[in-house]
């Protein structure tokens, strides 16, 4: 097989070329290329090396996909450390994105340029490791300690100006990359060798690094990572280049061995299957997005309105009233304002995207548009009238789209005389924020239709799930057992604190009955209201909300939920009159109220969605676990270290989980706890 990796002598210049689609990762075959390569220009005539890649981009860093089997020599730090030894100049060439491993590559040579398109990063605590081929030692020598810990502990890629700036590139090449690279190359004929990892580590505060582990602890909690990666650069401050290297290899396989790696590394790929219909072919034919309507300026309008004017589509938002569109209006104006101040907008960007959002209370503006998504609140018959009046009003071959969060859009699809036009597209509030999509494929939707939504998704930033259709979709039917069980866990003993508490320990970015204060618990009341009383469940899992609703304690916008607000700082403090309605309505259903553990809190409620979750991957509402971990880590603050409630059983063990939902079952009851089908067959196999 040929070598992903040539070399080649140009002249006086020796050229290793990379080329391995799709993002040159370094595979062994990739790093053996490098290595045979440097081989040979320690040989040669050859006065400069220059290492650039074939195709999109630099490498994009290690091949993740062999990490956790067996490591292949040569290793990557042998290969660096041999690259960096070279006696004559070494220049890397950047474009694309040079990302971990690749930018490692790059901070190994002696010189580096790039693309002024080019992006660089240490990404590698998103998967959660660190640097682990020089990237610790090396990249504090020439940008600070500062800049070093920031770029490692965000993992966010910076541009190439930027790079440049902090001194990790030397120069930007406009143009054509190899040629300018190549003549630069010329001009460093002589140039001293420029070793990083013998460069001194600039001085820095004392107090840095305390600060940065507090930073890290608060921005990325329970993340082992970035305290690792913390270390490792305080360790660059304090000892040689070597000892500092043998750290970091350390810690970097203390990290790939971990749970936490593991966990982030599934997610990495689950969101890229995610993105992927098994039965749609790859050259399914696409319809063109270019302007979009949204019927409905509420919060969750507005938010949807900004992710598509922040990508660059213009909106036509349709109100019912001039009063409602311009409070609608004035809604997004305060979300772009909030935006500036935050410094996540400039205020040029903010006013750009904010002018391509109009208003209009005539469906008749509708008639152009490419996409409509209905978001007005969750009244069936409504949605069938605004689906009618969308058929009038909308060209042919327009895609529309409810935002429905429980109906069932084939019902909304048969409203319309074209429901191979209809899907679901269900966004998550706050719209403009959250990444997740979840894209729902109805009985009748076309193919085009549905392949256009998947990658309309990417392009407004939001990571795209296909969920079909069921009461709730893949997200908000699996919070029916969660919150269930967390509810049902207040009746039987645990207090309102002890339940969020045991599930922010275990990671949850919010317990869930302070979620249900924030969402508002009417939202649920009215949900269960419009059900028939067969399907609301358990009442004792949902007569404290219930109490709670009728008294008018909605949560947080009432000031009152489980939880008593605070009106000036939102902070929340236990409501000893909301223990005094548990205690009463567990009485009146001769509950006896015991102490809980936390340990069952944990497990009734992650359980409860990972039984679900099941039945939901064996009726084909999703196309995979992977896809159910991808929706509760981007849209409901299931921790990334714990990879979803899916990879979560895996990792506890399939049959540890069915042994704990049996004896769930046993003592409290065959309806909610029957083991699904699929966990059994799992378990038992
Ligand atoms: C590291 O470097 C450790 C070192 O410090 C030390 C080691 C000792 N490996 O995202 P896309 C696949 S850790 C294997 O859809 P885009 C990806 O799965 C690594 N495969 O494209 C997908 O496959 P498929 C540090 C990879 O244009 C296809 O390529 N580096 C890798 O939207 C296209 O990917 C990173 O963490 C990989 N490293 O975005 C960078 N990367 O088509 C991770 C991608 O079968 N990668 N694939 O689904 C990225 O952030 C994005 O892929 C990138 C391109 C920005 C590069």
């Amino acid at each position: 097989m040929s070598s992903p990796v040539s070399y080649t002598l140009e002249g006086s210049i020796g050229v290793i070329s990379v080329n391995n689609p799709p993002v040159n990762a370094l595979s062994q075959a990739v790093r053996q290329g490098i290595f045979d390569a440097i081989a040979e220009a320690e040989r040669d005539a050859s006065k400069v090396v220059l290492i650039l890649c074939e195709g999109r981009t630099f490498i994009a860093g290690a091949d993740i996909t062999e990490f956790g089997k067996p490591p292949a020599e040569p290793w990557l730090p042998e290969v660096f450390d041999r690259l960096e030894a070279l006696e004559k100049p070494v220049v890397a060439a950047l474009h694309g994105t040079a990302l971990g491993g690749g930018f490692e590559t790059a901070l190994a040579a002696h010189y580096r340029c790039a693309l002024p398109s080019a992006k660089i990063g240490l990404p590698e605590v998103k998967l959660g490791l660190l640097p682990g081929a020089g990237g610790t030692q090396r990249t504090p020598r020439l940008a600070g300690v500062e800049a070093a810990l920031e770029l490692m502990t965000t993992g966010n890629p910076i541009p190439a100006g930027k790079a440049f700036e902090l001194g990790l590139i030397d120069k930007i090449i406009d143009g054509d990359l190899r040629a300018g690279a190549m003549a630069w190359a010329e001009e460093l004929t002589g140039a001293p060798v420029r070793r990083s990892s013998e460069q001194p580590v600039p001085g820095h505060d004392a107090g840095i690094f305390d600060a940065a582990r507090g930073l890290a602890a608060r921005k990325a909690r329970g993340q082992i990572a970035p305290q690792r990666i913390i270390d490792c650069v305080e360790a660059a401050t304090r000892t040689s280049f070597q000892d500092g290297a043998k750290i970091e290899r350390e810690k970097f396989m203390e990290l790939m061995q971990g749970e936490q790696s593991a966990a982030m590394r599934h997610l990495f790929f689950s969101e890229r299957q995610a993105a992927k219909i098994d039965d749609l072919p790859k050259d399914t034919p696409q319809r063109a997005v270019e302007t979009v309507g949204i019927i409905g300026g509420g919060t969750m309008g507005g938010g949807i309105a900004m992710s598509f004017a922040n990508a660059g589509i213009p909106v036509t938002l349709i109100e019912i009233s001039d009063e409602a569109l311009e409070h609608g209006l004035a809604i997004v104006d305060r979300n772009y304002a909030g935006s500036v101040k935050r410094g996540k907008l400039s205020e040029d960007k903010a006013g750009q995207c904010r002018s391509l959002i109009t208003g209009s209370t005539d469906y008749a503006d509708l008639a152009d548009v490419d996409l409509v998504i209905e978001a007005v609140f969750e009244d069936p018959e409504l949605k069938k009238q605004i689906f009618a009046r969308l058929d009038a009003a909308c060209k042919p071959g327009a895609i529309l789209a409810t935002n429905t969060s429980y109906q069932d859009v084939n019902l909304i699809a048969a409203a319309t005389k074209r429901p191979e036009d209809v899907i679901g597209l269900h966004f998550f509030s706050p719209a403009n924020i959250m990444k997740l999509l979840e894209v729902v494929r109805a009985e009748k939707t076309a193919d085009d239709v549905l392949a256009t939504c998947m990658s309309l998704a990417r392009k407004i930033r939001k990571v795209p799930v296909m969920s079909g259709v069921c009461y709730g979709f893949i997200g908000n039917r699996m919070l029916q057992p969660y919150f269930r069980e967390a509810q049902l866990c207040v009746i039987e003993g645990a207090t309102p604190e002890q339940v969020d508490n045991a599930m922010e320990s275990f990671g949850m970015a919010m317990g869930p009955l302070r979620v249900a204060d924030l969402a508002g618990i009417d939202v649920g009341y009215k949900a269960r209201q419009a059900l028939p009383e067969e399907m609301r469940g358990d009442p004792r899992s949902y007569r404290v909300a219930e109490v709670l609703a009728e008294m008018g304690r909605l949560g947080q916008k009432s000031g009152a939920g489980f939880y008593n607000y605070d009106p000036e700082t939102r902070k929340h403090s236990s409501a000893p009159e909301v223990l005094e309605i548990i205690e009463r309505e567990a009485a009146a259903f001769g509950i006896e109220r015991r102490e809980i553990p936390d340990e069952e809190i944990v497990d009734r409620l992650v359980y409860g969605l990972v039984n679900e979750g099941m039945r939901i991957v064996e009726e084909g509402i999703a196309q995979r676990p992977g896809d159910i971990d991808i929706v509760y880590v981007y849209g409901y603050g299931f921790p990334v270290t714990r990879g979803g409630p899916m990879h979560y059983a895996d990792a506890v063990g399939i049959g540890r989980v069915y042994e704990r939902v049996l004896e769930f079952r046993d003592r409290f009851g065959a309806e909610a706890w029957t083991p699904a089908p699929l966990l059994e067959k799992l378990a038992t196999e």
